[in-house]
């Protein structure tokens, strides 16, 4: 690699000084991407667009779409999934883990405030938060979860609201005293499921108040619940669940109910009580929405194939955009094969406001700010470039019975220039293209993060 002087337009932030391998590259990336890529933008966008215009596609339309469409940043990701409450008692980490120790942890509702405006600058397009009900600010005082009120959320609404962002809620039922043998809202002692009803009711609650300000959003809901090993009893939870979940959705509120389902999870691994089979048929007989979790299945079984099949019945559907490697991993969302079939499918759906996107991994090996931007400009990415498929194309060739046609322009699309239309996405939207994002990284974990540890 030819190393770069530090550029003198658009100068690096990382520091002044080489001190080691990573600066280096830090600084010859940022100077080659930052004041280089943007006239190369300029001179190809117009031939990029013709060649897509060719075979039918009108770039301008995808990238406007692309960038349009709200994309929902999880918070867990800023601080593995902790929370923020001040419990009386031990917590009990069931139901979820992230896995690594990278330094600069956020550690308070400010911390993560701060950590997502900088990846925010760094993700094209219109974005949403999603908070979990654990991030509550109570101000030290002891407020359980069933009594959480907006009050406890008022920071965060205030935020979204001045940044101009969507705010959706989700229950916290795991992570908790209160769970009784890995169960909540199935669990057989009656005081332990009416406490997470309660908790469930006020996590609605709080998001209706919260459409109140920033306009409706999504209320989900995910448990843990389920088995070890050789279940005895499969009915018994299922029937208790699907008893507390009509009584928790039935206040008529401004809120998007969804319930997310699962394969199995650490020390569940028989059986789960919100399965996928109960929640697509929960949600088509009672007409909330539905949420596909790209971890949630058996490794070789796709959520893209799903969408057109539930969105028969079921809307909206709500994607929970992750990456699993071998098993539910929560790993960051990239643009592979797995997530562009999902963006294919849901722009071929014709079905596309139904849809809504959000992402859920969480990764503590790798700078937490760092994972955000990948994640989200990935899904950004592979909406695009399923906004870009030549599918009217590919349907004509497939009902004239020309499959070899067909084979041909989906490997055509790995051979159109995206990479001119993603960048002129990436600038219309104010943000560095390729890599140059890194050197902003760099600089925040200089200055910020490397503080946390003192
Ligand atoms: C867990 C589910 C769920 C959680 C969040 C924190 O397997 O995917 O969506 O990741 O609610
Ligand atoms: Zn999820």
């Amino acid at each position: 690699m030819q190393r770069a002087e530090a550029p003198a337009r658009g100068a690096s932030k990382v520091l002044p000084h080489i001190a080691t391998e990573y600066e280096v590259v830090a600084m010859t990336l940022d100077g080659l991407l930052m004041n280089e890529l943007a006239g190369h933008v300029r001179m190809s966008y117009p031939n990029a667009r013709d060649r897509y215009a060719e075979l039918g596609v009108d770039a301008d339309a995808a990238i406007d779409l692309a960038l349009e469409t709200p994309l929902s940043v999880h918070c867990w990701q800023a601080d593995d999934v902790i929370g923020l409450e001040t419990h009386e008692e031990g917590t009990d980490a069931g139901g979820i883990q992230a896995t690594g120790n990278y330094r600069g942890r956020a550690r308070n509702g400010e911390e993560i405030r701060a950590d997502f405006e900088t990846a925010a600058d760094l993700i094209p397009g219109t974005l949403r938060f999603n908070l979990h009900a654990m991030y509550a600010e109570t101000d030290g005082a002891v407020v359980d979860r069933d009594e959480l009120e907006p009050e406890h959320f008022a920071p965060w609404i205030d935020w979204c609201e001045q940044h101009e962002w969507g705010l959706d809620f989700n229950p916290t039922c795991f992570a908790h005293p209160k769970m009784r043998d890995g169960m909540t809202l199935s669990s057989t002692d009656k005081a332990t499921r009416q406490f997470w009803i309660d908790h469930c009711i006020a996590s609605r609650r709080i998001a209706d108040a919260i459409a109140q300000r920033l306009g409706p959003g999504t209320c989900n809901i995910w448990i843990p619940d389920g088995r070890k090993d050789v279940t005895a009893d499969r009915m018994g939870p299922r029937e208790r669940l699907l008893e507390a979940l009509d009584e928790v959705l039935a206040e008529d509120l401004d809120v998007i109910d969804t319930v997310e389902s699962k394969l199995f999870g650490i020390g569940a691994e028989d059986y789960t009580v919100g399965s996928h089979e109960f929640y697509l048929a929960y949600a088509a007989t009672r007409g909330c929405g539905l949420c596909f979790d790209m971890g949630h299945y058996h490794p070789t079984e796709k959520i893209a194939d799903k969408i057109s099949a539930a969105i028969q019945f079921v809307s909206p559907i709500l994607l929970h955009c992750s990456r699993g490697v071998r098993w539910d991993s929560d790993h960051v969302t990239r643009f592979n094969d797995d997530l562009r079939a999902v963006c294919t499918e849901a722009v071929r759906s014709d079905r596309f406001d139904d849809i809504l996107w959000a992402t859920d991994f969480f990764d503590a090996s790798i700078n937490r700010i760092a994972a955000w931007v990948l994640g989200e400009r990935a899904v950004r990415k592979s909406l695009l470039s399923a906004l870009l498929e030549p599918h009217d194309l590919a349907v004509v060739a497939e009902y004239s019975g020309v499959g070899h046609a067909k084979l041909a322009l989906d490997e055509l699309r790995s051979e159109l220039p995206f990479g001119t239309i993603w960048e002129e996405l990436c600038e219309r939207a104010g943000v560095p293209t390729g890599i140059a994002w890194l050197a902003e990284i760099r600089r925040y974990e200089e200055e910020v993060l490397s503080e946390r540890e003192a």
